[in-house]
């Protein structure tokens, strides 16, 4: 297993629709490995594989606490069949958006078909906090981020700000 790194905006990467998976064998179960560690190292409770520039239809989970067991989430080509008309408002953050965050309205729950990592299909209900991190890495396969939820005026001055800081940080590094 080894740690990737999280891409952020304003790669263009982000913007990139990702392409279903084919066939759920060990290569892609080490690159679930390698997102999940990723995922905890950050920390963070949701990686979509585009934030480590891979643009397959792949999402890790885990929302458990540091002092309860881990339970991780493995979603392969991840659709939503069905959203709650019931919505639910709640701050977002992302990984790919560090040091960023907004409130933004979902549907409470949704019922997700995707394959596990054994390539079987399944389908399965998320409400509350998983709901809303499964909605919002479905989001990220196809190039879409919290931030286009809201005003263009509040997205525009994050972007500005993060590709300041990119900026800073490349001047830094030279
Ligand atoms: O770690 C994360 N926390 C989070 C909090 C509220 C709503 C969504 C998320 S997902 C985020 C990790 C991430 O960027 N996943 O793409
Ligand atoms: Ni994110």
């Amino acid at each position: 297993m080894s740690l990737r790194q999280i891409i952020t905006v304003p790669d263009p990467l982000l913007r990139k629709i990702s392409a279903p998976v084919e066939r759920v064998d060990d290569e892609l179960r080490a690159l679930l490995d390698d997102m999940l560690e990723t995922m905890y190292d950050a920390p963070g409770i949701g990686l979509a594989a585009i934030q480590i520039a891979v643009p397959r239809r792949v999402l890790v989970m885990d929302i458990s606490r540091d002092d309860e067991e881990k339970d991780p989430f493995f979603l392969i080509n991840p659709e939503i069949i069905r959203f709650s008309e019931e919505m639910s408002l709640h701050d977002e953050g992302c990984l790919s958006i560090p040091e960023h965050y907004a409130e933004i309205e979902r549907p409470a729950s949704v019922t997700v078909r995707y394959l596990d990592r054994n390539g079987k299909q399944q389908e399965r209900d998320f409400d509350e906090l998983l709901a809303r991190v499964v909605q919002h890495e479905i989001d990220h396969l196809d190039g879409k981020q919290f931030i286009d939820y809201i005003s263009k005026l509040k997205r525009d001055r994050i972007v500005r700000k993060l590709t300041k800081d990119r900026k800073r940080a490349e001047s830094v590094a030279l």
